[in-house]
């Protein structure tokens, strides 16, 4: 079992991973070109304002008398700090908020509703989108013969190990063994040569939303890392490389948004380089994300332009307006649920979820503090009066919760509700009653605000409004602070040591690249970072995220390379800005 999660654990991969890490080197010794100050904020929030200055106000019978009671309540809350040990943390997170159950197979979870009305928010959002793009939705099979997946083995034959087969119907072996699909182009392709004949028949643009598996064998983790996980696969083909050019990035630009318009985390966007590209492809654009914490990047999503190469592949041609028979260029992106996963990580605390507005189930609950005893014809009235907000917010389109229960105290439902991301709490005392406002206590800050009952609809909408900006102008903040720039070797290692990602002129050569990610190993391993890896499973080598779009250099006050600058890390001619760091 999983020291951590109560799953079942893969003891043989984590040896062989530990095994690969322990070469040895001399630490670097000067220290980083940062952006700004290092901010990983490791404290617990420390708000006097906070939430539970009414906890207890009302001790219910039971939660008085019975020590059974009082035992499940303590446990409902996170045990563990997001600064003392994150993975621990995160894992509590995802169960106690009732995001995952677990499951007996590595690497499977099951999403429960309060997860999965979160992924339905992200469908929503961008199937809109595309389809303002001309995108279509279908459905294909699940299943690909070994024929079909073998059709092109360039870029299955990196995955092949990841490829899960059914092998038997019953106790009978199948004729021909049938893999699962870890992706479709396979599985779409031949139809799209069926369905193009002529530059009439383009552009074709087909998106699924859809499960895919891959066996990996990497440490699983909720969101970020599982054996079967949902997301939406495009797939598109073009009569221009131009409208094709065009497209990745209209695409990548609505990755931009879902992740920062939507969760409310800051995104980076690049191109991969030439050894993290999608092989099938001609190049990749990405998104890449960053959890502070640990100091890790992550790719949040990618958008591939094919070139030619699957139309040479599954003679996927057109008939052009002077009849000559041309090869469609294509493009393929993919946003998955690892989305939900960085959004947790980015901006929950010791608390637990913190959920942007726009995606959150529940944006507002309402709590009645009720008075201790004999006080029957108050406490109704009290709720009368909790009812009629609530259906006023409701009216207004908000998606409002009331908490009448009269088992639970108002503290243990203010942890009850922080716990599970509620954005607004709306507190409802006799005090209230007599007066003519309100307190809103806000989930991401702890801060309180009085409002006029009669407003209390707008100042909702205004305080939901003001925490969706807040929270990704917070998050874009601290990323950007755990951005370092460096020129030589020894600056990169000390930054990317102190959690940093680190923005370095680069030759793009990707024997450099493979370079880097060795020493950097090794140097890792030199500085006991094998512990580090031992706890989370994670490797210490620095891989390129991405060669960031100019616009973001220019966010970041970046000058473009200068004519004689060198590669930090081989001093050969620089060709571009890279960006650099540990990663998911
Ligand atoms: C695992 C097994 C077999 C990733 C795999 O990114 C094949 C593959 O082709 C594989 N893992 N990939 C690359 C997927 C490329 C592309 N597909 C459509 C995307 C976005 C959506």
């Amino acid at each position: 079992m999983d020291r951590e999660t109560g799953e079942p654990s893969e003891i043989e991969l984590t040896t062989l991973r530990i095994s690969q890490g322990t070469i040895s080197s001399s630490p670097p010794a000067s220290s980083p070109l940062s952006l700004g100050e290092p901010v990983v904020d490791g404290s617990l929030p420390k708000s006097k304002k906070n939430a539970s200055s009414r906890e207890g106000a009302v001790p219910s019978p039971k939660a008085k008398n019975s020590s059974n009671l009082k035992k499940k309540e303590s446990r409902e809350g996170l045990e563990v700090r997001k600064s003392d040990d994150f993975s621990m943390w995160y894992n509590q997170l995802v169960q106690k908020a009732e995001l995952i159950e677990f499951y007996d197979i590595s690497g499977c979870y099951i999403l429960r509703p309060a997860s999965y009305r979160i992924w339905e928010a992200i469908q929503s959002y961008f199937d809109k989108e595309i389809k303002k793009l001309g995108v279509e939705n279908a459905y294909f099979p699940i299943f690909v013969s070994a024929s079909r997946l073998n059709q092109e083995k360039d870029h299955v034959a990196g995955f092949a190990p990841e490829v899960a087969w059914v092998t038997k119907s019953g106790d009978s072996p199948l004729e021909e063994p049938i893999a699962v699909r870890p992706t479709s182009e396979t599985v779409m392709y031949p139809s799209f040569a069926k369905w193009i004949r002529s530059h009439r028949d383009l552009p074709l643009k087909i998106n699924q939303w859809n499960n895919v598996v891959r066996w990996e064998f990497k440490h699983p983790t909720p969101f970020l890392r599982s054996r079967e996980f949902l997301w939406q696969e495009g797939h598109t083909a073009f009569a221009t490389k131009e409208e094709a050019d065009c497209e990745v990035l209209q695409i990548l630009e609505l990755y931009r948004s879902v992740y920062e318009d939507l969760l409310a985390v800051p995104v980076i966007k690049g191109k991969k380089s030439d050894k993290e590209k999608f092989a099938g492809g001609l190049y990749t654009t990405t998104v890449e994300a960053f959890i502070p914490h640990n100091g890790r990047a992550i790719q949040a999503a990618t958008s591939h332009c094919l070139g030619q190469n699957f139309a040479n592949m599954f003679d996927i041609t057109f008939e052009d307006e002077n009849r000559f028979r041309k090869k469609v260029y294509q493009n393929s992106w993919g946003l998955t649920t690892r989305s939900i996963g960085v959004m947790i990580m980015v901006h929950s605390d010791d608390k637990g979820l913190v959920l942007p507005p726009k995606v959150a189930p529940i944006q507002v609950v309402v709590v009645p503090i009720r008075i201790r005893v004999n006080q029957e014809e108050i406490n109704h009235l009290l709720d009368q009066e909790c009812e009629t907000y609530t259906l006023q917010l409701e009216r207004r389109g908000i998606r409002v919760k009331l908490d009448c229960r009269n088992d639970k105290t108002p503290g243990w439902k203010f942890h009850h509700w922080e716990l599970r991301g509620v954005c607004l709490r709306v507190e409802v005392g006799v005090k209230e009653m007599h007066s003519n406002e309100l307190v809103i206590v806000r989930r991401d800050t702890g801060e309180r605000t009085v409002v006029s009952k009669n407003d209390l609809c707008e100042r909702i909408t205004q305080l939901l409004d003001t925490m969706q900006e807040e929270m990704l102008l917070r998050a874009r903040n601290i990323r950007d602070h755990c951005i370092s720039v460096a020129y030589n070797w020894n600056d990169f290692m000390t930054a990317i040591d102190s959690k940093q990602m680190v923005l370095a002129p680069w030759c793009t050569e990707t024997r450099c690249e493979e370079e880097v990610k060795r020493q950097s190993m090794e140097y890792s391993a030199s500085r006991g970072y094998d512990s580090v890896e031992e706890q989370t499973n994670l490797t210490g080598a620095v891989k390129t995220l991405c060669l960031p779009f100019e616009e973001e250099l220019n966010r970041w006050n970046i000058s473009p390379l200068s004519a004689g600058s060198l590669c930090f890390a081989c001093h050969s001619s620089a060709k571009a800005w890279t960006l650099w760091g540990r990663s998911y």
